[in-house]
């Protein structure tokens, strides 16, 4: 099974990244986490790139904040698919990580996840995977009917609530 190598720009990125490596974990996915950074340290940011795909790694998730370009620089490098997670910090708290992502020029494209979406990416990393691998394609179904099962549960519940209040004000 492919890998997902999670990349950090910063270790004050790892309680907005901890999502997508719990999730990737609740679908059995091997991950690989790690911090470099593209401006403070651009050779190892450019190395793991290199080297991610003989290392096995299927999907790159990059998390920066500021005026990001982790997942830019990761993508130059590499052919595999990088997803931007812009993280929620500073001045502007991440919507300049996500306009710096989803404005990537032309060439070398990168997707990304809204601001502090690490678990929608570690999902996402899940789908990318599941083209090419049946294992991760059940597992990803399975997922999505356990949300099925739980709004169920959560429509029960809100209707038994309402139910309550209305009898106890009349
Ligand atoms: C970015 O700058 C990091 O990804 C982080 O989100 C932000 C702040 O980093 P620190 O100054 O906390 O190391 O490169």
């Amino acid at each position: 099974m492919k890998k997902v190598l999670i990349v950090m720009g910063s270790d004050s990125d790892l309680e907005q990244m901890r999502p997508a490596w719990t999730v990737l974990r609740e679908l059995g996915i091997p991950c690989e986490v790690t911090v470099a950074s593209a401006h403070r340290t651009p050779e190892r940011a450019v190395e793991l790139a290199r080297e991610a795909r003989d290392l096995g790694c299927g999907v790159i998730l990059a998390g920066a904040g500021g005026a990001a370009h982790l997942a830019g620089v990761l993508a130059a490098h590499c052919t595999l698919p990088v997803v931007a997670v812009p993280i929620a910090v500073g001045t502007l708290g991440g919507v300049d990580a996500l306009l710096s992502a989803v404005q990537m020029p032309g060439g070398v494209p990168i997707a990304s996840v809204g601001i502090g979406g690490a678990r929608n990416a570690g999902l996402f990393a899940a789908a990318i995977l599941s083209a090419s691998d049946d294992g991760v394609a059940e597992k990803l179904a399975q997922f999505r009917e356990s949300q099925v099962a739980k709004v169920g549960e959560a429509d029960r519940r809100v209707k038994a609530k309402l139910a309550q209040e209305w009898g106890e004000s009349r």
